[in-house]
């Protein structure tokens, strides 16, 4: 009875994991739980966020990003600057070696969907190519969702 009961339960978790988090590997790069929060219609710009964890010896160098989504994907900085959020565009996101690069709303980097060709609703799914320094692109699925529950889900992706 013990066994059959954790058994259920560890597949019960195996299943929440996959229902809550996604994750994505290209070689030594793993690229966890893209999302991005709703934009109703009218908004022009939407934003994604997607953690990036570099296992290898080599850093890796986000240089572009693409998605059917928007017109154009930007990489933007958010930063406090006198008492004024103010987002700056970046050319590359260099992430070192060993090290996990996160990205949440609110601050930091972001991925920006530069005039969106249809509203983010809630609960759909998107394709996110992103394209590394040297490793080559890989395409994501990213999820549409609320700041608070994106975040959550990409937190306990990493545990
Ligand atoms: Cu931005």
């Amino acid at each position: 009875m013990r066994v059959i009961a954790s058994l259920l339960l560890a597949a019960g978790l195996v299943l929440s994991t996959v229902a809550t988090a996604h994750d994505y590997r290209l070689d030594d790069v793993r690229v966890s739980h893209p999302f991005a929060t709703p934009a109703p219609p009218g908004v022009p710009h939407g934003a994604a966020y997607v953690d990036i964890g570099v296992e290898g010896d080599e850093p890796a160098v986000l240089v572009g990003a693409r998605s059917p989504a928007s017109e154009t994907v930007e990489f933007h900085d958010m930063s406090m600057d006198d008492g004024v959020m103010r987002m700056r565009r970046v050319e590359r996101i260099d992430i070192p070696a060993g090290t996990l690069q996160t990205m949440r709303p609110g601050g930091g980097y972001h991925l920006m969907l530069m005039n969106l060709v249809t509203p983010l609703n809630e609960g759909e799914r998107f394709p996110l190519t992103l394209e590394f320094a040297e490793r080559g692109e890989i395409e994501v699925e990213v999820w549409v969702q609320g700041a608070r529950e994106g975040s959550g889900d990409a937190a306990d992706h990493h545990h």
